[in-house]
């Protein structure tokens, strides 16, 4: 049998499977909230596992019927809602089914008494196989939430509210950037909600005064901007970074005239295939010498913080100005590669940085990252270690300056480095000695060939 109808109806808790008084664990909707077909409404858990409740049509949410706690079996309802669109086919033997507000909803309104039809089960007639699945399916099947930036499943969807982390935060590495419960733990693990976990809430051991509310309407006109993922991914790993690692910062000058003439000498040739050669590739495999001659920069503390796990290969993080905020893509095993093949790397990791096509894998295995801003402008800045790195070099705008030789003043092309490094793993005495190696290999490019 089927009909239509615009009426006003309620969502009723499908077939679970079999599974009875499931507790509501999250409402993803609000009163007023328009969502699409199969956007998902609640989450449900029970023993065995947690499950979305996808909508079975496209309409405005008028009223929730129950609250984050609630127990539900099959046929419960939900939720009023007021069906967008056109036409919504009845077919009575549907699991997944609506039933008019008429029929289920005590408190509903004269107005919508008015609109109500006869009608009393109603699913979407182009649905069926969704319509008519059990819940423990429909819990296998991917789902968006009424964020059309939020796609997750259920399962990753449950790990996240236990780590507590917002799927906001996190970037997707399924199928059309879908979340996995690979990456959770993934963003779990960096941010150090694992170990709060097993740790019972280990918390820093100080607490901040509150950040004052202040009404910035009352000085003047205001909008709102809201902070994409990206912005929100990186503001929450910078503010751990910067809280969790002692940092210093300690500052030098390259003398770069010969490496810029011997660039510009060859910049033409490159460009001719395709390649544009910057000086960040020089500064990369300086980097890479000069973690080779101090070993301790190309490390990690352990977990227990008991030991200095070293690495042997040289993977290089770079950050990365994207229209959306910052990204830092890995360039693997860069003591390997030749400037050409860096440079290519690099043309093509920034592009796919911009064009948001980055995979986790992407940003993964860094050992040491490099915050160029050389291109933009600046004498100097501080970067914040990329952890679990040890330390992250900022390079600032190269320039000509005096320099005193031979008892007169002579111009030469001077790049400014900053060395943020975490005090726990490096000495001062350390980070003065790797910023000199750096300078002494940027200085004769020649000698990072010895
Ligand atoms: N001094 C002077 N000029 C420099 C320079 C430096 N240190 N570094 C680069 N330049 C020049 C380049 O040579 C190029 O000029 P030419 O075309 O005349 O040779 C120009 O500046 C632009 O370079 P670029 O920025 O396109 O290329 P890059 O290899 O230097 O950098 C990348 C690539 C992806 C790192 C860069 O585009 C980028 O995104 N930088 C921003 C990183 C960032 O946001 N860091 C902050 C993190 S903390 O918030």
């Amino acid at each position: 049998m089927s009909e239509t109808t615009t009426d006003i109806k309620s969502v009723l808790v499908p077939d679970l499977g079999g599974a009875k008084q499931v507790q509501v664990i999250e409402i993803l909707v609000k009163p007023g909230d328009i969502v699409a077909l199969e956007d998902p409404l609640m989450t449900m858990e029970s023993d065995k596992a947690s499950m979305d409740i996808p909508a079975p049509f496209a309409g405005k949410v008028l009223e929730l019927k129950v609250r984050v706690g609630d127990k539900v079996s099959e046929g419960t309802e939900i939720l009023i809602v007021e069906p967008e669109g056109e036409l919504y086919s009845i077919n009575t033997n549907s699991s997944l089914t609506t039933k008019s507000s008429s029929e289920n909803s005590e408190q509903q309104t004269e107005e919508s008494s008015k609109k109500s039809s006869t009608s009393n089960t109603l699913v979407l007639s182009q649905k069926d196989t969704l319509t008519s699945s059990p819940l423990d399916e429909i819990s296998e099947s991917i789902t968006r939430s009424a964020d059309p930036d939020i796609y997750a499943g259920p399962g990753a969807r449950r790990l996240a509210r236990e780590y507590g982390l917002n799927l906001q935060t996190i970037a997707g590495s399924g199928h059309k950037g879908r979340i996995t419960q690979k990456d959770v733990e993934f963003v779990a693990k960096d941010s150090g909600q694992m170990q709060m976990q097993t740790s019972n809430g280990r918390d820093l051991g100080f607490t901040l005064a509150p950040r004052p509310i202040v009404d910035f309407a009352a000085f003047g006109e205001v909008s709102i901007a809201p902070l994409n993922r990206i912005k929100k991914l990186t503001g929450a790993f910078l503010h751990r970074n910067w809280v969790q690692i002692p940092h210093v910062t300690q500052f030098e000058e390259a003398d770069i005239t010969e490496l810029e003439a011997f660039r510009q000498a060859n910049k033409a040739e490159m460009e001719r295939e395709g390649v544009k050669l910057t000086p960040l590739v020089f500064i990369m495999k300086a980097v890479i010498a000069a973690l080779s001659d101090l070993p301790n920069f190309n490390s990690s503390l352990s977990e227990d913080g008991e030991n200095l796990v070293i690495k042997h290969y040289y993977h290089l993080g770079v950050a990365v100005d994207t229209p959306n905020g910052l990204v830092v893509p890995v360039i693997r095993d860069v003591d390997q590669k030749s400037l050409r093949t860096l440079a290519q790397e690099l043309a093509a990791i920034s592009q796919k940085a911009r064009e948001k096509g980055l995979q986790p894998r992407d940003m993964q295995g860094g050992c040491f990252s490099i915050s160029s801003l050389g291109g933009i402008g600046g004498t100097a800045f501080t970067p914040i270690v990329n952890s679990p790195e040890v330390a992250i070099l900022g390079v600032a705008k190269s320039s000509y300056k005096p320099v005193y030789e031979n008892g007169e003043f002579v111009p030469r092309l001077m790049l400014p480095l900053s060395l943020s490094y975490d005090h726990r793993v490096i000495d001062g005495a350390e980070a003065a000695r790797f910023c000199q190696r750096l300078a002494f290999y940027l200085s004769d490019v020649r000698r990072l060939l010895i």
